[in-house]
Order: C-alpha cells, then sequence, then structure tokens
C-alpha cells in the first residue's frame, strides 16, 4: 500500500526568515551607524570565515525587488525580516529619513509583491555607540531600546501586522558575554545573566509600548506583538540520576523557560532565579521591575529550531573560570549530526516542544519562526547546468514538518513555518560558509541568486500543504 502523505493545515503559513545586518549590506550608507558587526569586522577581519565581515550581507538593498518577486515565484507568501536600529535612529535616537525611508519602500513593495512581512526590532545588532555605554549591562541600553520600539511602532505601525521584540534573547548572553565566542568575548556568567535579565526587562518595555501605540491607534488593531527564541528542547541519558535531571531543569530553565514564563506570565522562572542565587549570581534587579516584566506577554511566539540540547550532571560545579556551572555536554552516541555545523539534527525536538507548549502554556499560540540546514562547499555539488543539487535540505525540512505535522494533530498551536533563509545569506562569524538557502547566492558572480534543485520541491509544499 503506498504510504500516506502527511498534510499540513489549509491555512498554515509557509514562508522564510532573514535578518537587516545578514542581508541588508549598505553598512554605511544612508545614514546607517555602526553596529558591532561592523565594528567587529573593522577590528578583527580574522574573526570571520574567508575574511568577510558584516558590510555586503547578501546584497539585499540592491536586489530586494529581484528577492521578492522569486520568495512569490517559490510559492511563498509571508517572510520575516528585522529593522536595524542603527540604521532607523541616530545617535541621538532621533529618527534617520534614509533609514526610515528604506524600510517604508521594502514593505512597500513587499505588499506590491503579495507578501506579507514580519518585523523584528533586534537580531543581535547593538549599535556600537550603544555598546560602548554599556550595551545590554546598562539601563540606559533598556530605555533607548524602550525608546527605538516606540519611534519603530509609531512610524510602521499602519504597515505592519505581525512584531516582534527579539530574536533569540539567549543568544547575545551565551556568545558574547559567556562562551567567549562572538565580540567582546568574554567568560563570565554573572554578566551573561545580567545581559538576560535586561534584555527580558527590554523585551517588556517594547511590548508595553506597543500595547500603548495600538490604544491610541497608532498599530493597526488586527497587529499582533511576539517574541522568537531558538528553544532546544533538553534531553539527558537513559536512566538519569537524580544530578542528572537537576542539570536538565536547570538547563532548560535558563534556555527555554526563562522566555516561555516571561512570555505568559510576565515573570521569570522563581526556581531558575532561587538557583542562580545559591550559586552566587547577583541579577541587577531593581524595584519595580516586577511590574515591567509583567507587561512582558505577549500574542504569540516563534520557535526558532535547529537541534536539541543534551546535557548530564555537572563534574563539577565551577567551570574554568571559576564561575558557576550547572550542567556538562552530554554526547548521545545515535546523534545524527550536521557535520558542517556540528549541530544535531533531531525532528522530534520540535514535536516534543509542540507537546511541552501544549502542556505546560496550553494558551499560547507558535509558530516555527526559523528551521533550516547550512551546508559547507555546497557549491561543490552543482550539476552540469550548474545547479546546486541539495537532497538533504528537502530531507531535512521534510522530517522536520511531518514532526510539526504530528505535533498539531496530537493538539499543538502551531500556525506556520518559516524556513531560515530561502537565499544564502551572512551569517556572523561564519559569513558565508553553511549555505542555508533554497536559492544560491553566488558571491564569485556579483551575488547572483540561483535556485538550487531543491527548490522545486518546496514550491510543491509551500503551494499544496502536503508534505511530498
Ligand atoms: O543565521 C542565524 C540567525 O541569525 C539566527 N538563527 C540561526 C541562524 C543560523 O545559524
Amino acid at each position: 500500500m503506498a504510504e500516506q502523505k502527511l498534510a499540513l493545515p489549509k491555512d498554515f503559513f509557509i514562508g522564510s526568515a532573514l535578518s537587516g545586518p545578514q542581508t541588508e549590506g549598505e553598512w554605511n550608507k544612508g545614514g546607517k551607524l555602526e553596529n558591532l558587526w561592523d565594528t567587529w569586522s573593522m577590528e578583527n577581519l580574522d574573526d570571520f570565515y574567508n575574511r568577510v565581515g558584516s558590510y555586503g550581507g547578501n546584497d539585499f538593498m540592491a536586489k530586494y525587488k529581484e528577492d521578492l518577486v522569486l520568495m512569490k515565484e517559490l510559492g511563498l507568501d509571508n517572510y520575516r525580516t528585522s529593522i536595524q536600529w542603527s540604521r532607523l535612529l541616530d545617535e541621538n535616537g532621533n529618527l534617520n529619513p534614509e533609514g526610515a525611508a528604506w524600510y517604508h519602500e521594502l514593505f512597500r513593495a513587499s505588499a506590491k509583491a503579495g507578501l506579507d512581512v514580519f518585523v523584528n526590532l533586534y537580531h543581535f545588532d547593538m549599535p556600537t555607540y550603544l555598546f560602548r555605554r554599556g550595551g545590554w549591562e546598562s539601563r540606559e541600553v533598556v530605555e533607548a531600546y524602550a525608546h527605538y520600539t516606540d519611534v519603530a511602532f509609531r512610524e510602521f505601525g499602519s504597515e505592519i501586522k505581525y512584531w516582534f521584540t527579539f530574536n533569540e534573547p539567549i543568544v547575545e548572553p551565551e556568545q558574547r558575554y559567556q562562551e567567549g565566542v562572538w565580540y567582546p568575548k568574554l567568560h563570565d556568567y554573572g554578566r551573561a545573566r545580567t545581559v538576560q535579565y535586561h534584555i527580558s526587562l527590554a523585551h517588556s518595555l517594547g511590548v508595553a509600548n506597543f500595547r500603548a501605540a495600538q490604544a491610541e491607534g497608532a498599530v493597526r488593531a488586527d497587529a499582533k506583538i511576539g517574541m522568537i527564541n531558538c528553544f532546544t528542547p533538553t534531553y539527558t541519558k537513559e536512566n538519569p540520576s537524580e544530578a542528572d535531571l537537576e542539570a536538565v531543569r536547570m538547563t532548560s530553565g535558563i534556555n527555554n523557560r526563562w522566555w516561555l514564563d516571561l512570555i505568559t506570565k510576565g515573570a521569570l522562572p522563581q526556581d531558575v532565579l532561587d538557583s542562580l542565587k545559591e550559586g552566587g549570581v547577583r541579577l541587577p534587579v531593581r524595584a519595580g521591575d516586577a511590574e515591567i516584566l509583567a507587561q512582558g506577554v505577549v500574542d504569540w511566539l516563534g520557535c526558532n529550531y535547529y537541534h536539541p540540547t543534551r546535557v548530564q550532571a555537572p563534574a563539577s560545579k565551577v567551570d574554568q573560570y571559576g564561575l558557576p556551572h550547572f550542567a556538562d555536554e552530554y554526547v548521545w552516541p545515535d546523534a545524527v549530526m550536521n557535520e558542517s555545523r556540528g549541530w544535531e539534527i533531531y525532528p522530534e525536538g520540535l514535536y516534543d516542544f509542540g507537546m511541552d507548549c501544549a502542556k505546560n502554556y496550553p494558551e499560547l499560540e507558535w509558530f516555527v519562526s526559523e528551521n533550516g540546514i547550512g551546508i559547507m562547499d555546497e557549491y561543490k555539488n552543482r550539476d552540469e547546468q550548474g545547479r546546486v543539487i541539495d537532497p538533504y535540505r528537502v530531507d531535512f525540512v521534510r522530517s522536520h514538518l511531518e514532526a510539526v505535522s504530528r505535533a498539531i494533530a496530537d493538539g499543538a498551536k502551531c500556525r506556520g513555518y518559516h524556513y531560515w533563509g530561502l537565499i544564502d545569506n551572512w551569517s556572523w562569524s561564519n559569513a558565508f560558509k553553511n549555505r542555508y538557502g533554497f536559492v544560491e547566492v553566488d558571491l564569485m558572480d556579483g551575488y547572483k541568486r540561483r535556485p538550487k534543485q531543491s527548490a522545486e520541491w518546496l514550491t510543491k509544499v509551500a503551494t499544496s500543504h502536503v508534505i511530498e
């Protein structure tokens, strides 16, 4: 008997995600200020794969019309991008008219092309002048972010229906302040948690500004506000000890529950705060913060899912820097890896996330806001016509959509799926190392766009809602 194909609900949306700093280019034109990526590129280009810094993105500002047509031709009805704070405002917090004009033009062209735009307000792109005033370690910057959101809501509020305060707010604390990977490459657990706490306040002030602007009619009445985080369902070994389960509680508490509680309950998980305190981590809590956090409840959530996290009890409660350490990595012997990125491929994690939400946050609506596979040296997989042949991308997306479909059947309130990123783009210090796109960007040929083989499959699924 032929195998039954799974289907997605008719009103389930399929689109793609991208971000301003990874695509736009024109990093110092039209009044745009430096962000930390530009500054790091200038200070140490050797930190970037093949010495490709932040400056060019994937040339989106020059090619956006062509890209919007491509999205539509490939069967999509919507996409996400982000406004760059460093493009929209000047150093005094005033609107940069040229920056505003670009986003108005992009939103107008998108509507004309028949594409809904989901707009995110912060995607790891701290303006450098604000970093020099303390970045996310400073309350002044939290307030500056709140002001920025207010300007953005009022400027674009009649055009945009779907808004998000942050993309992956857990990543900057980890990559910049804890793991020493991104500029300024620190190893300081306590400072990372301060940054995480301040971002939570900033998010909540952003939501409060959204509600106020909407109540005044400056934001359209049908608009929604959300947050996007990368959720990593957290597992441990078979037959775990109490200490292994404790490692899961704290890892998932910091990465997942922190944000889920904030956006559904307007509060941070008490057990996580207690454990941080016991571990000697002091958060910069001030009187009135609980009231601010209480305003952080959103209308829906974006879940970026790439891989699970596997942990076990830590061998030591402090790491090599003398900082609190709640878990060690657990290497699961059966893990299937994407060797290019070093990330495990585990579609079941998406099903488990859906079931976790259905059980613990039953009112919460969500969508898969990023999911994708990045492959190194993909240009080597060309056929005679020069097209990239990428069956692994189809396998990856199919298996994740199947997990989503099963989760929906079992009660998950998942409303859509965005692939990261439809068209190859610049990816932080990895630059163009791992290619995610269904469409290739040829850096040797003026950023030329060329659909890969998998694009035909995507179009079939996006237009039929049947998982082929
Ligand atoms: O490129 C990033 C994106 O900015 C955030 N989520 C993960 C993507 C792939 O690494």
